[in-house]
């Protein structure tokens, strides 16, 4: 899985660090560096370069840990990896404020790292474990983090459209510039609430940005199967902007996502955004006979050749903004940062008995 090297699955944590990750970066190797435009890059565009470059390393290998808790029969119920996407949610959370908010889905965990949610407190969840962001009573598909403006994952699809409407219509009143981000799957497509909002979004100008990651399966159905005519003919009859990007590309969804997020903190209303990716692993951890809905070749062409951290490795490697020895020492200390995390849920207690129906709604 790692994007640079086959080695390190084996590889011992050596520094254990529980406490909450921040978006640190690498050596910067040259003054003379080059951003996309072929100008000089400033030192932030460097910085943020590489917190970018971390940040999908953190979701890929958190997302390796969690696979290896299942197969190791350690993690209760199923979990969605986000493996391949990474580059739509650190691209639009780049461009978000921490007092933003975001909504995000089954497939959840890379929403959770790219707004900046700790992943020892994630892993504690997923364990059912009392120091998770649930206190462990909600699991892979609940992980909120208010600190962080994540209302929080969900289980229904097309259920978070609601939510990240009510918040951009509540952001609007408080009037402090706060735009909110919908991310949603294209199985949400075939979904009332999805046009529901956005309707009410148009009509009101709320601040929200749909977010479609079109990894194209629902499920394991392609989604040409599920979804009819144009997706981005949709937005438009509501009077919503729509457009599409590379999803495999962070700065391109980085750049649109600024665009976007400026648009709706200026009132200037919704938008709709369709990211372009694809789904490593199963639709769930337990769905290991791919081949029936979708061909070897298919995975080969999108793990080889549209790789998001290969990609964006390369690029940063051209433009002089790092080295390939230092994304390799990166990959060992997250890898290290991760294996803590995880260490930390396990040895974590789980909640008192008497504690079952404590912040249940029911
Ligand atoms: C309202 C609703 N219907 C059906 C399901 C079962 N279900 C879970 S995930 C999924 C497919 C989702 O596909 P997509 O929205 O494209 O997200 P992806 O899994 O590709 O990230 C379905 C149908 C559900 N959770 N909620």
């Amino acid at each position: 899985m790692s994007p640079l090297t086959d080695k390190g699955k084996k590889r011992e944590a050596k520094k254990p660090d529980v406490k909450r990750p921040e978006a640190k970066t690498v050596e910067m190797k040259k003054p003379e560096t080059k951003n996309s435009n072929g100008m000089k890059a400033s030192k932030p565009e460097v910085e943020r370069s590489l917190r970018m470059y971390r940040r999908m390393l953190m979701i890929r290998l958190f997302e390796e840990q969690v696979n290896e808790l299942y197969t190791r029969a350690l993690m209760p119920g199923l979990a969605h990896l986000y493996v391949g996407e990474e580059a739509v949610a650190v691209g639009i959370c780049e461009a978000l404020r921490d007092d933003d908010y975001i909504t995000s889905t089954h497939r959840g965990h890379g929403h959770c790292v790219a707004k900046g949610a700790a992943p020892n407190r994630m892993f504690a969840e997923l364990l059912g474990k009392e120091a998770g962001y649930c206190k462990g009573k909600g699991g892979s598909m609940h992980i909120a983090d208010p600190a962080t403006g994540n209302l929080g994952a969900n289980a229904i699809v097309a259920g978070s459209a609601g939510i990240a409407t009510g918040a951009a219509f509540s952001a609007k009143h408080k009037g402090k510039g706060q735009v909110a981000v919908c991310f949603f799957g294209e199985g949400a497509l075939g979904q009332g609430v999805v046009y529901e909002v956005m309707n009410l979004a148009a009509l009101w100008k709320l601040p929200v940005i749909y977010v479609c990651e079109n990894n194209m399966y629902n499920e394991y159905t392609h989604f040409l199967e599920t979804t009819a005519g144009d997706i981005l003919s949709r937005g438009p009859a509501f009077g919503v902007p729509s457009e599409s990007v590379d999803g495999q590309d962070v700065t391109a969804v980085y750049q649109v996502a600024s665009r976007l997020v400026k648009r709706a903190r200026d009132g200037e209303g919704p938008s709709f955004l369709m990211c372009n990716t694809y789904r490593y692993t199963g639709h769930h951890v337990g769905d290991i006979s791919r081949e029936y809905y979708r061909s070897k070749q298919e995975e080969h062409h999108w793990k080889t050749d549209r790789d998001p951290l290969k990609l964006f490795a390369e690029k940063l490697i051209a433009q002089k903004l790092t080295d390939a020895p230092s994304l390799v020492k990166l990959e060992d200390e997250v890898r290290a940062e991760m294996k803590a995390a995880v260490d930390f849920a396990i040895a974590a207690p789980y909640p008192n008995a008497d504690k079952v129906e404590q912040d249940v709604y029911a």
